[in-house]
């Protein structure tokens, strides 16, 4: 139930099919014996159903025993199906308890924050000087658990990502826990699975699974602070003049909070929740044309002369 991925490999979304770690397993498990129990139980009351329109009723005798001897079936039915559902009812419990806690204390800790409609990313260290903020891609290490806190800065969103780990609320005011972990390196994708508003179904996020060699040097890349040249970057002018009041960069004067921390923008692979590639293209795209591309979004299309169009993007290109 769980095939192999290279490092970059999208694994596969059918949650009923796939899992790829301890968070989720039992689940499937669950839902494969359920509905074998269901397709069976099913098939029996639909034959015991067929067999009665089928069967010519003998001619009634009478005789007490008869209907005594129907009673019978009737109590024997009932006490089947009474025990079956409770051993249904004690197996779902027993698998709520076994996916609600890690087997061993989680290795990292970040924190999801669910916004309209992306996600913020950060973790958190001893040293908090070591802190980062990313944005709608989580990279963890592979075959270990990771502990997920859950908020929200305006409405209910989900946090899902179905083939590790079920889905859990992100509640304003709230802090919810959800914990994943993944057996096997690659990309998973999740999705906001409560509807908050227009552009909920561009929600999306990646879990970047890597090897602890990988994830150590993602990690260091992420501590690294952006070199700037201010005074002499014109792209970095018309950051500050246009940008700044939204975004942030790490280090900078640049510290705007309610969209996403743009400080290694260049390591992700996904802009806008998952809706474009991250390519130079389309981030010129989307800075001029967010609104047609995601109605609704907290963003403006930005009207910029086409030089400083031109140093902005050679400036974003240099956020890696
Ligand atoms: C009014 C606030 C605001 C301003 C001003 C603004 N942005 Fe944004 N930006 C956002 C929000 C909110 C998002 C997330 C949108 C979404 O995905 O729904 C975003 C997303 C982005 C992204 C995608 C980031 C990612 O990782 O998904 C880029 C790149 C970006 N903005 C660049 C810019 C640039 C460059 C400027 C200045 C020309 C700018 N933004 C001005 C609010 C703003
Ligand atoms: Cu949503």
């Amino acid at each position: 139930m769980s095939i192999a991925l290279s490092e970059k490999e999208i694994a596969p979304l059918n949650y009923f099919l796939h899992s790829y770690g301890p968070a989720s397993m039992p689940t499937l498990h669950l839902g494969w014996i359920f509905a074998s129990i269901v397709v069976v139980v099913f098939l029996i009351v639909a034959g015991l159903l067929a067999g009665a329109l089928l069967h010519k009723r003998p001619q009634n005798s009478g005789k007490i025993d008869d209907a005594d001897k129907g009673l019978r079936w009737v109590y024997i039915g009932t006490s089947i199906s009474t025990c079956l559902l409770l051993a249904m009812a004690v197996y779902a419990l027993i698998t709520l308890n076994t996916v609600a806690r890690p087997p061993q204390a989680p290795a990292l800790t970040l924190t999801v924050t669910g916004y309209d409609w992306w996600w913020k990313v950060e973790y958190e260290y001893d040293d908090p000087r070591l802190n980062f903020v990313t944005a709608n891609e989580i990279h963890i290490p592979v075959g270990v658990p990771v502990l997920v806190k859950l908020k929200s800065a305006d409405v209910i969103h989900a946090f899902w990502v179905p083939v590790l780990a079920g889905k859990t609320q992100m509640i304003p005011g709230l802090i919810n826990r959800q914990w994943l972990q993944a057996d096997a390196s690659g990309v998973y994708r999740g999705e906001c699975t409560q509807y908050c508003g227009l552009q909920h179904a561009h929600m999306a996020l990646e879990v970047v699974a890597q090897n602890p060699a990988e994830f150590q040097r993602w990690q260091t890349a992420q501590h690294r602070r952006v070199a700037l040249s201010p005074a002499s970057d014109a792209g970095w002018k018309v950051f500050m003049e246009h940008c700044s009041g939204c975004h942030s960069i790490r280090g900078t004067e640049a510290i705007g909070a309610h969209a996403p921390d743009l400080t290694h923008l260049k390591s992700r692979s996904l802009i806008a929740a998952g809706t474009l590639t991250n390519t130079p293209e389309h981030r010129e795209r989307w800075i001029t044309h967010a609104q047609e591309i995601k109605p609704g979004a907290r963003m403006p299309s930005m009207v910029l002369p086409p030089a400083e169009l031109t140093a902005l993007s050679a400036f974003l290109s240099t956020l890696d």
